[in-house]
């Protein structure tokens, strides 16, 4: 049995006001970004609490009974005067290494949060969770495969029937092949690369958005990974192969590189250029549930650029010597370069932090790590783009 029914604690704790001064902020870095002088969003205020909770069939009997499932988000009886916050839960895909890892390290280290990690290797998980010290009642492993819509949909079914409410996903998987020549497949035929960081998402994101709208949570978010890379407005996004995804004829005809190109736009396959794709898809997909969620169900949508990570597993792919200079490149030459610890705790903020409440929003850190709501290229917030990708996407998973 791939699943570890962690008990999940009535845990009652008091809202924490952890909101920084919302004085208006300034991009300082050198490279890419550009200058902004956006104010910080204001204080979330919390939604309507109280809804009623789902209940869930748990009689499956492979899960025990999650007494989460029935504790309401905020216990008003508790002590008068004093509201109470039962534990967050967060779905992290990809929380076996790097920036998810160390998200849901941050995350559970605050006392405040229950990490379901949705990962495709248990075990690897599990030492994952252990090294990094994550308290055993504070997570829960869920096998997920994001390139199998199978698996998806079989995760999608497990999460349910484990009786949790869902109060964040972090859709934070990812694949990279720099160097491969020729492209490889996800089980239904899609390049590996888009198959498994934009359409596993897309497919995991629209089933669970039920699931999100069920939670009583004060602030439910639903957030995409994003990067520098993927916007051709920074010198980042400057390094070829670029971001293109064209007039989308390869995803219409599926990607499979038979009758159709293996790639977005239709042209050859390049591994880099898939992955910096994916990631423009990642962000106008979060656009794109903005526009038709956001209003409607509360929900806030974000992406980010959590800074270059530039020892994580990612570059796993990569020729060697490119992993050897990579990091100083990053750290000396752009200082672009951030640790997986400041990376991890900058997710944590979207996931968690009052002030980062503001939906529809790419999240990037300036030079003091303060966050700032970025541009992004005219390629990955066009409109039009995100629609046709939503509806070819929707066709690809079997959603239309
Ligand atoms: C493509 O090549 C591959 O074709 C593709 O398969 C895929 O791998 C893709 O994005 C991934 O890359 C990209 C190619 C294009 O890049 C390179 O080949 C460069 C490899 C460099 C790897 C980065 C490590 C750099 C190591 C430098 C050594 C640093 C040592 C640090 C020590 C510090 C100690 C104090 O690249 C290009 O074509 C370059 C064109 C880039 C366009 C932007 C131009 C900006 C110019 C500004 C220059 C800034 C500084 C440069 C760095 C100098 C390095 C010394
Ligand atoms: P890692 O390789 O360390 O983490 C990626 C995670 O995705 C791993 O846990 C991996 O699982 C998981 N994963 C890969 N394929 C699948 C799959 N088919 N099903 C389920 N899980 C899968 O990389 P990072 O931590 O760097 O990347 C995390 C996110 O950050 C990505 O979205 C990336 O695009 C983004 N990002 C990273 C930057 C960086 O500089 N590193 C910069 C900007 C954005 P496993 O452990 O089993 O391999
Ligand atoms: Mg890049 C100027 C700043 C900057 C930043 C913030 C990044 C981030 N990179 C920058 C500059 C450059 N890079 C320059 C000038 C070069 C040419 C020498 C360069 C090269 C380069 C390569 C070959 N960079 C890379 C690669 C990769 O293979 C990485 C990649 O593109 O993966 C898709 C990468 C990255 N650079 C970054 C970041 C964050 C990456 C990691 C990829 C990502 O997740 O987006």
């Amino acid at each position: 049995m791939a699943l570890q029914a962690a008990s999940l604690l009535p845990a009652t704790i008091s809202i924490h006001k952890e909101a920084k001064s919302s004085a208006a902020l300034k991009e300082t870095s050198l490279f890419g970004v550009p200058f902004s002088t956006h104010p910080r969003t204001e204080l979330g205020s919390p939604l309507a609490i109280g809804q009623e909770l789902r209940k869930k069939d748990v009689s499956a009997g492979i899960i025990r009974a999650q007494t989460a499932a029935t504790t309401p988000a905020v216990d008003q009886a508790a002590s008068p005067g004093k509201k109470t916050l039962r534990k967050g839960n967060v779905i992290i895909t990809g929380a076996s290494s790097g920036l998810g890892l160390a998200t849901a390290k941050f995350l559970t280290e605050t006392g405040r949060w229950h990490v379901i990690m949705a990962c495709r290797n248990f075990l690897k998980a599990e030492k994952a969770a252990k090294s990094v010290g994550i308290a055993k009642e504070n997570y829960t492993i869920m096998h997920l495969d994001l390139a199998s819509l199978d698996s998806v949909r079989q995760f999608v079914d497990n999460f349910r029937r484990s009786g949790m409410p869902l109060d964040v996903l972090v859709c934070n998987a990812a694949v990279y092949l720099p160097t491969a020549k020729e492209p490889t497949y996800t089980a239904e035929g899609f390049e590996l690369s888009v198959g498994t960081n934009h359409l596993g998402h897309f497919l995991l994101a629209r089933l669970l958005l039920d699931d999100l709208k069920q939670s009583d949570y004060p602030s439910k978010r639903l957030i995409i990974v994003g990067s520098i890379t993927g916007n051709t407005n920074t010198l980042a996004g400057n390094v070829p192969p670029k971001a293109n995804l064209g007039d989308l004829r390869g995803l219409v005809g599926g990607l499979n590189g038979l009758e159709s190109s293996p790639m977005i736009d239709g042209g050859d396959f390049d591994g880099a250029k898939a992955y910096k794709d994916s990631k423009v898809c990642n962000m106008l997909t979060m656009q794109e549930l903005h526009r038709r969620y956001h209003e409607e169900t509360g929900i806030t949508f974000a992406s980010l650029y959590p800074g270059c990570i530039a020892t994580t597993g990612l570059f796993r792919e990569h020729i060697p010597l490119f992993r050897l200079l990579f990091p100083p490149f990053q750290k000396y030459i752009t200082k672009g370069y951030v640790s997986e610890e400041e990376a991890g705790n900058r997710l944590g903020q979207v996931v968690s932090d009052p002030s980062l409440t503001k939906s529809g929003v790419y999240w990037s850190w300036n030079k003091n790590s303060d966050s700032f709501e970025n541009q992004l290229s005219k390629e990955a917030s066009d409109a039009e783009k995100a629609r046709k990708l939503w509806e070819i996407s929707e066709k690809l998973v079997g959603l239309a």
